[in-house]
């Protein structure tokens, strides 16, 4: 044991009414809805970066933490956050965590140290991970932080770069695999451009595609059975980049062959900086068969920013959890807190603090869903909205063969003269408060 959350005991589940500020009030892990427990329905996990390896800094200050792990010889310092970052999945019973190879253990002169780095950490997780039942629920590799990559990964105009980058992916994907990760992500922060001006768009969207062709080819070579994901952002840190939403990557993926292959990490700050709702990005996912698994934060609405706070708006993640049990909710995917303090949150428990408001927010919004679900109300009007498609001879429209002189005839013939009816916005925002 580190004494770095000396006097901090596990999280318990103690009801809404307690007023102990390290209590679960919502999230009651074994507690059953629909058949199955909160734990399962939720698969939450803490993510390495922001937890253990952001030093607080923004782009007008440095690091504002202070952590043990920030100082000393790399390697022993990797090794005590790897203790730390244990001891935090099991004060908050955590069933997950994901991390990127390099938040893990410290960048090496070359990429063989790098990765032997990498390495030995992951000896250490797979003895805790057999220790703990903490599991990986995926692993990822940055190729966003160092300078090589700062014109792109995949994507960069230098085939040493790409070569590069397939070296560390295989090598992150060997270690996620060990680990038996539930998946394996790719977010491009570098893939896109800062300007046109210098760059062949359709040749980098060519290299992402091969390059994402080779990872699925390798995920079978090697029994890889988890999924591999793709995570959705329109900017930042470049201007633009090519996975900018779902509905882009679907296409991407389409083109390349790829669209059973791969799906989407969704992440809720990216859904609003590409100008959706989140709910809007996995209804996208479900109806497109790409939904795989989320990243749980929030962004403000002003910033523009990627903020990356913890969630607290339980009505929005009610009616974004309503689409997740709509569609059948996670296979192999699950929350990951893609979440870090603000930068003057500098106490230990206040990371305890951040995980169990996040976990008690989307609870509640996972307890309303439900309700919403069991009542049916919404599902029922949605249903009846569309009901006019059930009949055989509207059916007839849409089936192999139909075409627009046949459809044009009908509304002659029988003199159809559609009625508009109400959409009912404001009925169904007020049925939906009542479960909020
Ligand atoms: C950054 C992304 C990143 C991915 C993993 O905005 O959210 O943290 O989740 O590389
Ligand atoms: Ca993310
Ligand atoms: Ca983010």
């Amino acid at each position: 044991m580190t004494d770095f959350f000396a006097g901090i005991d596990r999280v318990e589940y103690k009801g809404p009414d307690s007023d102990d500020p390290l209590a679960f009030r919502f999230y009651d892990a074994k507690r059953e809805i629909m058949g199955k427990t909160m734990e399962d329905h939720l698969r939450f996990a803490v993510a390495y970066w922001h937890s253990f390896a952001w030093p607080g800094g923004d782009p007008f200050g440095g690091q504002t933490f202070e952590r043990p792990w920030f100082h000393g010889d790399p390697m022993e310092a990797a090794k005590l956050k790897a203790d730390v970052a244990f001891e935090m999945f099991s004060i908050l019973n955590a069933p997950f965590f994901t991390f990127h190879d390099r938040d893990i253990a410290p960048e090496g002169d070359t990429l063989q140290e790098s990765n032997d780095n990498v390495s030995a950490i992951a000896d250490i997780f797979e003895r805790k991970i057999e220790e703990t039942g903490t599991r990986l629920l995926w692993g990822t590799a940055n190729m966003f932080t160092n300078r090589r990559f700062m014109a792109g990964a995949s994507t960069n105009p230098d085939p040493e770069v790409f070569a590069w980058c397939a070296a560390q992916v295989k090598h992150c994907m060997d270690v996620t695999h060990r680990l038996k990760g539930a998946n394996y992500v790719l977010w491009g922060g570098r893939e896109g451009y800062e300007t046109l001006l210098n760059t062949d768009m359709g040749r980098e969207l060519d290299q992402m595609g091969r390059f994402l062709s080779m990872v699925v080819d390798y995920k079978h070579k090697i029994g890889f059975e988890g999924a591999i994901l793709i995570e959705p952002k329109p900017q930042e840190p470049s201007k633009h980049q090519y996975d900018y939403d779902v509905a882009t990557v679907f296409g991407f993926l389409q083109r390349f062959g790829l669209e059973k292959e791969v799906k989407v990490n969704i992440e809720t700050g990216h859904s609003v900086l590409a100008g959706h709702t989140f709910e809007h990005e996995i209804e996208t996912a479900n109806a497109l068969g790409i939904f795989g698994s989320l990243d749980a934060n929030r962004n403000d609405y002003q910033s523009g920013w990627d903020t990356d706070q913890f969630p607290n708006n339980v009505p929005e993640t009610a009616v974004a959890m309503y689409y997740i049990l709509k569609g059948g909710g996670f296979t192999t995917g699950g929350f990951n807190f893609d979440s870090k303090l603000r930068r003057q949150s500098l106490d230990p428990v206040d990371l305890i603090a951040g995980h169990i408001g996040g976990m008690d927010v989307i609870a509640r919004g996972l307890i309303a869903a439900a309700a919403m679900i069991e009542d049916g109300g919404w599902a029922d009007f949605v249903k009846q909205r569309y009901a006019g498609w059930d009949k055989p001879e509207n059916q007839a429209m849409l089936a192999d063969g139909a075409d627009l002189e046949t459809i044009a005839a009908r509304v002659h013939s029988e003199g159809l003269d559609p009625q508009p009816v109400s959409g009912q916005q404001e009925r169904l925002e007020n049925w939906i408060n009542r479960f909020v």
